[in-house]
């Protein structure tokens, strides 16, 4: 074999998954819940099930269901709500660890990553070896578990990753391919969901196999100009590379008086506009912060920095204002007299917004704050930026 490979097709794609994360961590930290049914997310009336440990699993229990029926499919289990914090400190030693292996690491979630590990092949010797090194520096590292699937493509590693979990190792033969795929239903496809599997089924399309054998010209009514996309990764091509996310992303906003300024409504007020800048930026972006950094010049040019973390991830401006009023005040206390020639507020710790379409118990936003982001946010849309902002800012003198 080799010779006749493509380039694509000797490249080595790492995909690693972390099994049943948040559980996962709940157990670590307290061991008397190894081994038994845990359940995390949010325990609220209308909670949803984040994740189950695999003991819950048995019991039907997954991802997204309503905590309501969880407890009734499993009421022995231990019920956890998320501590965000928690799990983002353990993906960062998980994601410290991918970085020894390559610096072609391209998260896609806190618990999920591709590994562009083409270069460090000859170092390890085989994609295998890579796979098991991985899975041992996580567990002896992290004392938790992964499932990691490798292949000559990111699509195919994927689908590697996630079929022998937990704890899984699965190597894709790139001869073996049409063996791999051509069983898996349809729904395995990226982006063929509830709406045009129904339609594929209806012509007789249930597995990967038959959508590879079938003609373009037949898919063309229910995929459109999707259809070749979808033919070739069920012919396992994808030419997709491994985009490395730059990890120290921040979004801040900061401004410098035309005369330094001491009163603290002012002040306040400059933070109050900030966190409307920083947040609806998240916003718009889909991401969440899980830090705010507050930075502070006097006079004389000594510069301050203050930063906390939050309880969970949010794009709330009220969320991001209070934690900056907060760190404001806090350093007022001591400089009450200070006057201030440099004021600014930032955001570190980005990650996905995710969906948004379930309520997992992990925000710290309320929804009424929720509610009142959309509004602004679709006003500011409508009639460009920054026409209609919270109270406190409109109170603001104009300089
Ligand atoms: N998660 C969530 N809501 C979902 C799905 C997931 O909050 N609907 C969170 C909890 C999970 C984490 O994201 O622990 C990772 O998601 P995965 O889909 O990888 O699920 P797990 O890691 O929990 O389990 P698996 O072993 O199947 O990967
Ligand atoms: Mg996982």
């Amino acid at each position: 074999m080799g010779d006749f490979l493509t380039d694509s097709e000797k490249r080595a794609i790492v995909h690693v998954d972390m099994d049943a994360f948040y559980a996962s961590v709940e157990c670590l930290d307290d061991r008397s819940l190894t081994g038994q049914p845990v359940v995390v997310g949010g325990l609220g009336s209308r909670g949803v099930v984040a994740t189950a440990s695999y003991a819950a699993r048995k019991f039907g229990v997954h991802s997204a269901m309503p905590m309501g029926r969880a407890r009734r499919l499993c009421p022995s289990a231990h019920y956890i709500k998320p501590r965000m914090q928690r799990y983002r400190e353990k993906s960062a030693e998980v994601f410290t660890i991918f970085r020894d292996f390559t610096p072609l690491v391209e998260g896609l979630s806190l618990d999920e990553a591709f590994l562009d590990v083409s270069a460090s092949l000859k170092l390890f010797g085989s994609p295998e070896n890579i796979g098991r090194e991985i899975k041992q520096r996580i567990r002896q590292d992290t004392g938790l578990t992964a499932s990691v699937g490798l292949a000559h493509n990111k699509f195919l590693a994927k689908l590697a990753s996630d079929i022998r979990k937990p704890d899984g190792l699965v190597l894709v033969d790139p001869e073996q391919v049409h063996a791999f795929l051509d069983p898996m239903p349809i729904s395995r496809l990226w982006g063929i969901g509830k709406r045009t599997a129904p339609k594929l089924k209806a012509l007789g399309i249930l597995t990967i196999g038959q959508l590879r054998r079938t003609d373009l010209s037949v898919l063309r009514p229910v995929l459109g100009n999707r259809s070749g996309h979808y033919q070739r990764l069920a012919n396992g091509i994808d030419d997709r590379e491994v985009e490395p996310v730059r990890p120290d992303k921040s979004i801040s906003h900061e401004v410098t008086f035309d005369t330094d300024l001491a009163e603290r409504p002012e002040l306040l007020a400059e933070l109050q506009r900030q966190a409307e800048s920083v947040s609806r930026r998240l916003r718009a972006q889909r991401l969440m912060a899980s830090t705010v950094v507050v930075k502070i010049r006097d006079p004389g040019f000594h510069t301050v920095t203050r930063s906390r973390s939050l309880r969970a991830g949010s794009n709330s401006t009220q969320t991001l204002y209070r934690m900056a009023r907060a760190l404001f005040e806090k350093w007022h206390e001591s400089h009450k007299t200070t006057a201030i020639r440099l004021l600014g507020m930032g955001v570190t710790g980005l990650e996905d917004a995710g969906s948004g379409d379930h309520d997992t118990g992990d925000r710290l936003d309320s929804n009424s704050d929720q509610q009142i982001d959309r509004v602004f946010d679709s006003i500011n849309q409508r009639y460009g930026d920054a026409k209609i902002v919270h109270g406190q800012t409109l109170r603001r003198k104009k300089p």
